[in-house]
């Protein structure tokens, strides 16, 4: 083998051995295979060589480039692997079966009330409802004996989005969905329809203590032949001492909503101030909850249920606000705060 290509390929093997990063093997590719690097000019060189000569200096000459090219490949691998590893071992070391040493979580306040709400109405032979945020006009407003330019419709100042449809304004939205999904089973089977459907709601409301833009509500009815006002009251007044576990007061008061004749206000004495009177209930010492009454006959006849010979009532109770009566929360911005530690202190046990 030509002396010249002998002393390349030792000059390259001691070379890399000694190559320390990524930067001096290109330093070292480009000296040797670059267009101006020693084996190019080699290859460059052969032109001067007689045919004879070219035939076996070529072969020499390319088979050190295969050389060059295979030792450099195989460094750049050992470089990389060295690299991604020198970056693992900088990783700080995680034990992912360590138990939490930081904050845990818990369950929203929320969340537990709405539960608990569940359960009791599960017990009480109703069926819980899932219904979507986003919702049309016909089932938030029209459905419900509101029609479009209602005066009724200022009393929810409504999040209306491009595409015509809105946020829900209330749980109330999915009424007219139920009654047509249970509407047959009562009309053919004598089943009566009874469903609760909790659910986030959003107003453009000024928020302060009792008020947030966004809160949740969950709805509850009851339809069949015989349904009276005194039904309505004794499952309100159950789900409350249930939930609180002792005997709440609590007044009925007439209340106007398009979708219910008669219509009521459900209030419950404040629990934070004991009914004296403080922000958390606008200092009237009684704290708006759940306002209720029996479905009106138009709303029984758009979800497909005949108003002569059926009869049904609708609450629609404020869980937000029942979750700040029953943790004591005295301001109704602090449980959409996300802080764990400030939402914590209500639920720690349990
Ligand atoms: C309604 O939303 C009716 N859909 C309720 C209803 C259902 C009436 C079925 C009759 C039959 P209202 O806007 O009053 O009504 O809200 C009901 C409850 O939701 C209130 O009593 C209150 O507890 C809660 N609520 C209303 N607005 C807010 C708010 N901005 N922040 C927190 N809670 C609110």
């Amino acid at each position: 083998m030509n002396e010249k290509i002998i002393a390349l390929q030792n000059e390259i093997n001691e070379k890399l051995s000694s190559v320390a990063d990524l930067a001096e093997l290109d330093a070292l590719r480009v000296a040797y295979l670059g267009k101006k690097g020693s084996i190019t000019a080699l290859l460059k060189g052969m032109k001067d060589l007689s045919v004879e000569e070219k035939k076996t200096f070529g072969a020499e000459v390319n088979s050190l480039k295969e050389f060059a090219t295979e030792k450099i490949d195989e460094k750049l691998i050992e470089l990389k692997e060295k690299e991604i590893a020198a970056e693992i071992n900088a990783m700080p070391i995680i034990d992912v079966t360590a138990p939490a040493d930081t904050d845990r979580g818990s369950y929203h306040p929320i969340t537990l009330v709405q539960r608990q709400c569940e359960a009791i109405f599960k017990s009480m032979g109703f069926t819980v409802e899932d219904y979507p945020e986003v919702v049309t006009d016909y089932e938030c407003f029209e459905a419900l004996n509101i029609p479009k330019h209602h005066p009724a419709r200022d009393m929810q100042d409504t999040y209306y989005l491009s595409n015509g449809q809105l946020l829900k304004t209330h749980t109330s939205a999915a009424q007219n969905a139920i009654l047509k999904k249970y509407g047959k089973n009562l009309m053919e089977n004598g089943v009566p329809i009874k469903a609760i459907f909790p659910g986030r709601c959003f107003r453009n409301e000024a928020t302060d203590a009792c008020h947030e833009n966004t809160f949740f509500q969950m709805e509850g009815i009851m339809v069949d032949k015989a349904i009276n006002i005194s039904n309505l009251i004794y499952f309100m007044k159950s789900m409350l001492s249930e939930v609180f576990q002792k005997d709440i007061k609590v007044r009925l008061r007439p209340g106007f909503f398009p979708f219910v004749e008669p219509g009521f206000e459900l209030d419950i004495s404040c629990l934070i101030c004991g009914g004296e009177g403080c922000p958390s209930c606008k200092h009237s010492g009684w704290l708006e909850l759940c306002p209720c009454g029996m479905i009106h006959p138009n709303v029984l006849r758009d979800g497909g249920i005949d108003p002569e010979e059926y009869i049904g009532f609708a609450f629609g109770l404020g869980l937000t606000r029942l979750a700040m009566m029953k943790y004591g929360v005295k301001d109704i911005r602090n449980l959409n705060s996300g802080s764990l530690k400030a939402l914590s202190q209500f639920t720690d046990d349990e």
